[in-house]
């Protein structure tokens, strides 16, 4: 039962053990060509990313299915759907994060998309996983600020965040997703994911414009326990090796 999350709570409990901390390859539908996928997905395997995440805040196109299908076909790490709404679900992926913009007061984010998916969620066999999502401002507007009309929260207000993380894992979320927004101009700050990891207990996912390898060293030794990375692979598919 749920192994995806459980594979992430052990990550968290026995991070030497598990070798290495938890990294997934964030993939935006809209922006893959189901021609590039075989090499795409070699370089994935190249890499040390544990998960992979497909979604984006405005997937316009119909290729999840096909695209989560090619993925499989030459990959096998877990596929976790990171959906900007109830369009965004497949079948063909392992698990769903259950999103809720908890930093947000627009009740279509917080709700009303949540119980527009249930009918297509039954039809499912994916793992639900309960997400607290929390958008942290971050040098710019961001598009999950445009799409959600929401204002992400101040960072320079670490206490409020940890406090609304807080409500979040009392509300029951399985996890918290401190998000800079894709393509931030400044990612998470050290200080704010060390706040909220120290005081909550369930695993801290973290992303947004984290843009080089020391960063994601930076975000895991802060208490990130699994670190999203999108734009920089994106546009880069070689991040994982500079060498070639
Ligand atoms: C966005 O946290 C993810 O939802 C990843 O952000 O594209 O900036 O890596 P980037």
């Amino acid at each position: 039962m749920n192994p995806i999350y459980n594979q992430i709570l052990q990550a968290k409990a026995n991070p030497e053990e598990s070798g290495k901390k938890l990294l997934a390859i964030l993939l935006d539908p809209d922006k893959i060509d189901l021609e590039n996928i075989q090499k795409l997905t070699e370089k994935i395997n190249q890499s040390p990313a544990t998960h992979i995440f497909v979604g984006g805040s405005l997937v316009e196109n119909n290729i999840l299915d096909d695209l989560i299908l090619k993925i499989k076909e030459n990959c096998d790490l877990p596929i976790v759907l990171f959906p900007g709404n109830a369009s965004q679900i497949s079948n063909k992926a392992d698990a769903i994060l259950f999103l809720s913009l908890i930093s947000g007061r627009n009740s279509d984010y917080l709700i009303e998309h949540q119980v527009n998916a249930v009918p297509i969620l039954n039809k499912t066999n994916l793992e639900i996983i309960p997400t607290g999502y929390i958008l942290i401002e971050s040098g710019a507007e961001t598009a999950v600020e445009r799409v959600s009309k929401t204002k992400p929260l101040s960072r320079n207000n670490p206490e409020y965040i940890l406090q609304t993380a807080q409500a979040g894992e009392m509300l029951g979320k399985k996890l918290i997703y401190l998000e800079a927004g894709s393509g931030a101009k400044l990612s998470v700050s050290k200080e704010i994911i060390t706040l909220v990891s120290q005081n909550i207990k369930i695993p801290l996912i973290v992303g947004g414009g984290i843009v080089n390898l020391k960063e994601i060293t930076k975000a895991h030794n802060a208490g990130a326990d699994l670190v999203v990375i999108g734009t920089a692979f994106e546009n880069d598919i070689n991040f994982f090796n500079p060498s070639l």
